[in-house]
């Protein structure tokens, strides 16, 4: 089943020079299409609107200031199952319990610090592409 997501390269992922493996890892998995890639700078309406899920919990204002804190890379991959795949290339939320393998556990160490972000389902895939790449067909 062919379908398409959001995928985020956070600013930790950017200022460690890690955009080319992870983009990589993407490209790697046959098939799979970057349909849209841009360095871009986030600001609060986009970040409230991404997390809105998360306002009010006590990591949210630290994780908006680090999603602010520089340029993220945005992209639209296409696929073969592309929504749960890029999910399980990244790893879990905590890159100390992801798995050695995955973008996370191979990268990360801190939660909030986590490399990659990427929908969770086709839902949120939806909502998430309208809100990053609204030109988009
Ligand atoms: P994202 O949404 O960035 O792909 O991450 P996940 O889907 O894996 O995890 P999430 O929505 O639960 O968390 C969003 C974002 O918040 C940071 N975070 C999360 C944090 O700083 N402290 C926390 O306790 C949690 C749960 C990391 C990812």
């Amino acid at each position: 089943m062919s379908q398409r997501t959001l995928v985020l390269l956070k600013p930790d992922a950017v200022r460690r020079g890690l955009v080319g493996e992870i983009v990589g890892r993407i490209e790697r998995k046959a098939d799979w299409r970057i349909s849209a890639l841009e360095l871009r700078h986030l600001d609060r309406a986009i970040l409230e609107q991404h997390y809105a899920e998360h306002v009010g919990r006590p990591f949210y204002e630290p994780l908006v200031e680090f999603m602010l804190s520089g340029p993220v890379v945005a992209l639209v991959v296409d696929g073969e199952r592309v929504i749960e795949g890029v999910r399980r290339l990244a790893g879990p939320t905590d890159p100390i319990a992801a798995a050695p393998g995955s973008i996370r556990g191979d990268f990360g160490v801190i939660v909030r610090e986590n490399l990659i972000h990427a929908s969770d389902s086709a839902e949120s895939a939806e909502r998430e592409l309208k809100l990053f790449f609204p030109g988009l067909v």
